[in-house]
């Protein structure tokens, strides 16, 4: 059965959209190559595909990183004043791609542009000795777009353009899965403009909500929705900033990013003890909770198959739906502006958030906002 028929025969409607994935997530950042060497050294990721002036690309570098079914793709500019110059300048370091596998790239443009989304880059097949690939693109929340990938006829290393890459420094990988969520921080108010253009150029439908009752703490309010596509694969939550105490973390991060963008990238991992022992190892830094969080821990969530000693000395925290549970923890920022992080998440049954996790984690958030002078 093709996506289309398997989300059709789910959801008794016919998917205009049918997605098979993430594709790839392009970070523009100010220099790849050390970039590069963070995720490899850090985050156990492995050397894929490069393109830059060796293979004909004049003014920028890409490399290409890997590891299970995630794929990165870190670009810097050569030159002042091009487009990733310009929204490096603007934003820091952050996520310009959230690539979406398809079958059919010219099909994704068209349903999506017919029902409202901007345009970015017209249907365009790239080809190489590997294969071909077809690719358009569409603008979402702030200067962050959707690609769509199509790559049925494709054999290489990544996209026409790219060769391999192979070092001879290739530390171990950590156990990161795939991704689980992407989600965007958008405006004052414009969460649900954003929930609408999912529903309704993509065929999206909102899995959870949370305002701010659910997740205001002392000073950081926010109110969230989850939107996915048909068959789950893909989940975008957005954010919007709500009024609190003091300044949101929401907020902070618009100042910061200079207006709407990706706020953090989940990725599943199967052992997340195993995976986050490694992080810390590596030197990734997380937020931390008090100990006070696993003294309730039981109480809270029951009986879990993990022992409650690495849980605790590792920072990972722990939540219970009605169909399971996860653990899942969260990387302070990875650049100097307080923007973009990690969430690390392993589902137990758990099609969840962590609700039960936020006034822990955005308690958390906010020792460090102060820290910043920024709450
Ligand atoms: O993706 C989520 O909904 C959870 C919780 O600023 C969360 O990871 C929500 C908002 C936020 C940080 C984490
Ligand atoms: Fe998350």
């Amino acid at each position: 059965m093709d996506t289309a028929t398997a989300n059709a025969v789910h959801t008794g409607t016919p998917d205009f959209l049918p997605l098979n994935g993430t594709d790839y997530i392009e970070f523009y950042v100010g220099n790849a190559r050390q970039a590069a060497h963070f995720y490899k050294t850090a985050f156990g990721f492995q050397s894929a595909a490069y393109a830059g002036p060796e293979t004909g690309v004049k003014d920028r570098v890409s490399y290409v990183l890997v590891q299970n079914k995630l794929r990165f793709v870190l670009t810097t500019p050569l030159k002042p004043g091009n487009e990733i110059a310009q929204h490096i300048d603007r934003h820091g370091d952050g996520v310009k791609v959230l690539a979406l596998w398809v079958d059919d790239a010219r099909a994704a443009f068209a349903a999506t542009v017919e029902r409202g989304a901007r345009p970015f880059l017209e249907p365009v097949v790239e080809k190489d000795g590997f294969g071909e690939v077809v690719r358009s693109g569409i603008h979402t929340y702030g200067d962050t777009v959707h690609i769509f990938v199509e790559r049925k006829n494709y054999k290489g290393p990544f996209l026409p353009g790219f060769r391999e890459w192979k070092t001879a420094y290739n530390p171990a990988p950590t156990g990161l899965q795939y991704v689980d969520h992407c989600v965007g921080n958008v405006g004052w108010n414009e969460m649900n403009t954003w929930v609408n253009f999912y529903a309704t150029t993509m065929g999206f439908h909102n899995l959870v909500s949370f305002d701010d009752k659910d997740i205001s703490t002392e000073y950081s309010a926010l109110m969230s929705k989850v939107m996915s596509n048909g068959n789950g694969r893909i989940k975008f939550p957005i954010n919007e900033p709500a009024e609190g105490k003091k300044k949101s973390q929401i907020e902070e991060y618009l100042d910061f990013y200079g207006g709407p963008g990706v706020q953090h990238v989940a990725i599943a991992t199967n052992d997340i003890i195993h995976t986050v022992s490694e992080l810390q190892r590596r030197g990734v830094e997380f937020l931390t909770v008090p100990g006070t969080y696993y003294d309730e821990l039981l109480d809270r969530v029951g009986k879990i198959d993990e022992d409650m000693a690495p849980l605790r000395e590792l920072g990972i925290l722990v939540d219970r739906d009605e169909e399971g549970y996860l653990l899942q923890i969260f990387t302070k920022p990875v650049q100097d502006r307080p923007t973009v992080f990690f969430e690390i998440i392993q589902r137990k049954g758990a099609k969840s958030f962590g609700k039960g996790n936020f006034k822990a984690l955005f308690e958390s958030i906010e020792r460090e906002q102060a820290l910043r002078g920024n709450l």
